[in-house]
């Protein structure tokens, strides 16, 4: 990407999206566009079409898609395939037919089977069976991998497709339903420091374990993977390290300060037992995480302290 190469990074409100919109600026790239999704409907094939033929962007972020955390995603099976099934085919076409030079997908990790061996390997993706409670998701993030494939196969675009392990950081979801893990312990803690309640309920056993790759890192990753890669295979981006939920409370606890109990609400799913990435390829062609668990967890606290009354209604 030129510095003043035309850049459209679809879901610049998310927590992706904005990590990469920060990131574009900082490194001094002058020419991003965006459109909230009042403005733009990506679900809506012709007011997609429209908007890569108004503005003519040269490349392409598809940070947009419908997520959640494990209840969101077992709860609403058919928004989760719905949108974001819409959403990447809509993108993903109009990027061909308006002629951009380069598109990155950006997938996740329930796309590899709940059982696959540890650490995740980019060849493991179909070779087996998915995580029930994200199915839905899980496969329309595989059709977009297999859309940006196909598109490069038949018409000789430059679509690639990251997959980025559990991610939090600033513009994240903290609603205590809806949200993953690291928000929602986030608030969960703090409220109950404010409230000087007893315990806290974590979901599920704690036992599973999970990857955390603050925002900012995922963000530099992808800058760096659009400027620097070309190939039709995934990439894992990831840190290569997981934890167990129970110890993530436990970190969470300490960084808030909050002194009770942690109590499992066993009634609630665990989901995949560990979904750990293989990061050989990233770190090969160049790029590793810097943010520290602790450092990323004491960031996005500080952030949520600083929006918290703007995010909770
Ligand atoms: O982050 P999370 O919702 O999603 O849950 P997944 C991770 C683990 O944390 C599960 C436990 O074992 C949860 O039971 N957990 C403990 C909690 N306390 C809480 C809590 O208060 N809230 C939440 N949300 N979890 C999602 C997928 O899977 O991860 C998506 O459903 C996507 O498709 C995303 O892949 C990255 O890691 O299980």
């Amino acid at each position: 990407m030129k510095y003043n190469s035309k850049i459209y990074v679809a879901g610049h409100r998310g927590l992706v999206g904005s990590a990469i919109l920060r990131k574009l600026k900082e490194k001094g790239y002058t020419n991003v566009v965006y459109r909230t999704s009042a403005e733009l409907d990506l679900r809506d094939k012709i007011q997609v079409n429209q908007f890569f033929v108004d503005e003519k962007p040269e490349y392409v972020f598809l940070a947009a898609a419908k997520v959640g955390g494990i209840i969101a995603n077992n709860q609403y099976p058919a928004d989760f395939i719905y949108d974001n099934l819409l959403i990447q085919t809509n993108v993903i076409d109009a990027a061909y037919r308006n002629n951009v030079a380069k598109l990155m997908f950006l997938g996740s990790t329930c796309i590899y089977p709940k059982l696959a061996p540890q650490p995740l390997k980019e060849e493991y993706l179909l070779t087996g069976l998915l995580e029930p409670t994200n199915e839905p998701y899980a496969i329309a993030k595989i059709a977009g991998i297999k859309m940006c494939e196909s598109y490069n196969r038949q018409y000789g675009t430059k679509y690639i497709s990251a997959m980025p392990t559990n991610l939090y950081g600033p513009n994240d979801n903290f609603d205590l339903y809806t949200s993953h893990v690291m928000p929602a312990l986030i608030r969960k803690f703090h409220e109950a420091k404010e409230s000087n309640a007893p315990f806290v309920k974590m979901w599920g056993t704690g036992t599973p374990k999970r990857e955390f790759l603050y925002s900012d890192d995922l963000a530099d990753a992808c800058v760096f993977l659009m400027n620097t890669y070309e190939g039709n295979e995934i990439v894992n981006i990831g840190v290569g390290e997981d934890i167990t939920i129970k110890e993530l409370g436990e970190k969470i606890k300490s960084v808030v300060g909050y002194e009770g109990e942690i109590q499992f609400d066993i009634t609630k799913p665990d989901g995949t037992p560990r979904k750990l990435v293989d990061v050989t390829k990233l770190n090969a062609l160049g790029w590793k995480a810097d943010t520290s668990l602790e450092a990323g967890i004491e960031k996005a606290y500080k952030w949520f302290l600083e929006n918290k009354l703007t995010i909770i209604k």
